[in-house]
């Protein structure tokens, strides 16, 4: 069985899938992707005759569009195709039988991860990934995508997150797939222990100057907080978002070298529905749209203009 995998490149739930089907088939290929890449990469590899050469063609924690979704359908590829999503925008796509996009399944909200390594389970089961090791570390990756570390109270599933920061992601895979290969149990060591401790303390000063510098703006008839910030983008979004809970109703965070991420704490709010206004998707509490291609450009003629 050979495999070919695409998969999210912006975060942990998005490259365990690759960790999880090293674990589980001998050959496979990968692609981690952004989700603005997705579309056209599968068309490109649709002409190219990339996808001939696998059993099978699973993505995860990423989602194409109807129009594409359109296109498999009417050929053979829609018999070795599946996407596992979880994606509120998405959930639209659930009429063509090879996409299954699931938020939440008996109150547990999904992941990209979660929804594989169910798959995996059920379908390919085999030693390694029925070890409590990795199905410890997927639940760290499902809480840590959806942010339910806060209400289990699993600082695990952060820390996690903070240590493929400084890993980076191939060496993150490549210590993770010997890892889990490795031990029954999940544990981190010594030398990530003392980097989550430092990188604690960074973050906090991190989000002491966020907490000064927020500007507050009313837009499209909600009550925001802006920030500049390129790190820790969800956990400062939650973070200001509940420290400034009273006055408004999400944040926005501005990467300039990335996207725009939004932020909400309040059931009312769907930052998913903001997001829509500026070309973006996402989640109810947590969503992102582009920034202008220009945007640099933009900045540069203000600032130096004449
Ligand atoms: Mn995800």
């Amino acid at each position: 069985m050979k495999i070919f995998l695409i998969s999210h490149i912006a975060d942990a739930d998005g490259i365990m899938p690759v960790i999880l089907t090293d674990l589980t088939f001998d050959e496979y290929d990968y692609k981690l992707l952004d989700i603005k890449d997705v579309d056209s990469f599968v068309l490109e590899s649709i002409d190219n005759n990339l996808f001939d050469n696998y059993d099978k063609v699973i993505m995860t924690d990423l989602c194409i569009s109807d129009e594409v979704a359109q296109k498999i359908n009417n050929i053979d590829l829609k018999n070795k195709f599946l996407v596992l999503d979880h994606h509120n925008g998405n959930l639209d796509l659930n009429k063509y039988p090879f996409i299954k996009v699931v938020v939440e399944n008996n109150g547990i909200k999904e992941s990209g991860t979660s929804l594989y390594y169910e798959y995996l389970i059920n379908n390919f089961p085999n030693n390694n990934i029925m070890k409590e090791s990795v199905n410890y570390m997927v639940r760290l990756v499902q809480l840590g995508d959806t942010w339910e570390w806060v209400k289990y109270d699993v600082p695990e599933a952060r820390d996690l997150v903070t240590l493929l920061s400084y890993y980076g992601l191939e060496k993150f895979i490549n210590k993770y797939i010997k890892f889990l290969r490795k031990n029954k149990e999940f544990y981190f060591d010594e030398a990530e222990q003392l980097l989550i401790e430092i990188d604690k303390n960074k973050k906090d000063n991190y989000f002491k100057l966020a907490l000064e510098n927020i500007i507050f703006k009313e837009i499209k008839g909600y009550k925001t907080g802006i920030v500049f910030a390129e790190e820790y983008r969800s956990e400062l979004g939650n973070y200001l978002a509940q420290y400034y809970k009273d006055k408004i109703d999400l944040v926005i965070i501005i990467n300039l070298n990335r996207s725009i991420s939004y932020r909400c704490v309040k059931d009312d709010i769907n930052v998913s529905d903001f997001a829509s206004f500026f070309g973006g998707k996402g989640h109810a509490k947590a969503a992102g749209s582009p920034l202008k291609e220009d945007i640099k450009e933009i900045i540069i003629e203000e600032l130096f203009g004449d």
